[in-house]
């Protein structure tokens, strides 16, 4: 399968009226990553854009072969490669007009409803935008979400179909993360679009045991939380469970729970966001065949259908519901009502459901 492939080619084994049918539906995206979702012709008038540029001479040769290596589409040998894309886009967006100018694109990427794109319907009807907030020789974390935050009020001035989620990556510092999670009370506390938390980054990295105090203060706060969990099999046990015990709303990936942590997220009800094309591209699922959404349809749990990174990945919300709908082996082969119900079960994990 060449990079990117799947949500294309089932997009392209589904008939006229199954496209018509996921393209009305209405659809939530719960896991996006801004950074992960940015258009590419986005990134490339912002690498041409030196008054964007906080540092302009280290934006050249390296921004220049990772704008190069994603246009023509990545190829991971495994996931721990994905993440070494990033600090160039990060390059990109270091300012606060840089960054406006990609969240806006985001915004329009999943809910505009162009008539050229997507029978006229937007992606999506509702978007949960998360992002890791960065400092920067322009910005500090806090002016990184507020950039976010004016753009996603100023984009759905309605306030029903767009928020934030305040991602805390797992390589930050102690100090650090509780930097992110008091800007991100703060923000919520003064009225701002933020609904939630999220753990993310490299899945091995960091001490899960100095998140924890975090994730509380953000639960107290209100706000919804939810954590990448259990993305590779590497993830010891141990961890897994400690970050069960946060009592998170909702799960990212969850691809390699065993029977205890199962046992435990199936009682809770926790939203499990399934990320298809993401795990087949990363290989932490060989085949949809094998993959873990089957598990959680079967024991009626709830889950979300999401992109992750449209950027790297070359997908789309549309793509994704394809592969649910596609015959086998390129789909699910699911039914139109099957279909349905998983879309509503995502409406329904909305953190804010207004
Ligand atoms: C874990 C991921 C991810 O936050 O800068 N990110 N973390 N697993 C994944 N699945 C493949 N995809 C993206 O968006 C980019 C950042 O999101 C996280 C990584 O930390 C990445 O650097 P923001 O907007």
């Amino acid at each position: 399968m060449s990079v990117a492939g799947y949500a294309a080619e089932a997009l392209s084994a589904l008939t006229p009226s199954q496209l018509a049918f996921i393209q009305q539906l209405p659809k939530a995206e719960l896991h996006a990553h801004l950074n992960g979702c940015i258009p590419i012709s986005t990134l490339q008038h912002l690498a041409k854009d030196h008054l964007y540029s906080a540092t302009p001479s280290s934006t050249s040769q390296a921004v220049k072969e990772s704008l190069e290596r994603l246009t023509s589409g990545v190829t991971l040998n495994e996931i721990h490669e994905f993440f070494s894309l990033f600090p160039a886009i990060y390059e990109l967006t270091a300012t606060p007009e840089s960054l406006a100018v990609a969240t806006r694109d985001v915004l329009d990427l999943f809910l505009s409803a162009n008539p050229d794109r997507n029978g006229g319907y937007p992606q999506a009807s509702y978007l949960e935008l998360r992002s890791t907030p960065k400092e920067t020789p322009r910005m500090s974390r806090l002016e990184y979400i507020e950039t976010v935050c004016n753009e996603v009020e100023r984009y759905d001035r309605e306030g029903d179909r767009a928020a934030v989620i305040v991602s805390l990556d797992r390589r930050m510092t102690d100090e650090v993360a509780r930097e992110v999670v008091e800007c991100a009370i703060k923000l919520k506390k003064a009225g701002r679009r933020v609904v939630g938390v999220d753990l993310c980054g490299d899945p091995l990295a960091g001490d899960m045991d100095s998140f924890a105090k975090h994730f509380q203060a953000a639960k107290e706060a209100g706000l919804g939380v939810t954590l990448h969990i259990a993305e590779t099999p590497d993830n010891p046990v141990p961890e897994t469970l400690r970050l069960l015990s946060f009592k998170p709303d909702r799960l990212g990936h969850a691809t390699f729970l065993g029977s205890e942590e199962k046992n435990f997220v199936h009682n809770s009800r926790m939203c499990v966001e399934i990320c298809l094309s993401s795990n087949l591209l990363c290989k932490t699922v060989k085949s949809l065949d094998e993959h873990h959404i089957r598990h959680y349809l079967k024991h009626d749990h709830p889950v979300v259908v999401c992109t992750d990174d449209t950027l790297p990945f070359k997908n789309s919300l549309v793509g994704e519901y394809a592969l649910l709908m596609a015959p086998a082996p390129i789909g699910l082969g699911l039914s139109e009502q099957e279909v349905e119900r998983i879309a509503k079960m995502g409406m329904d994990s909305r953190f804010r459901s207004s």
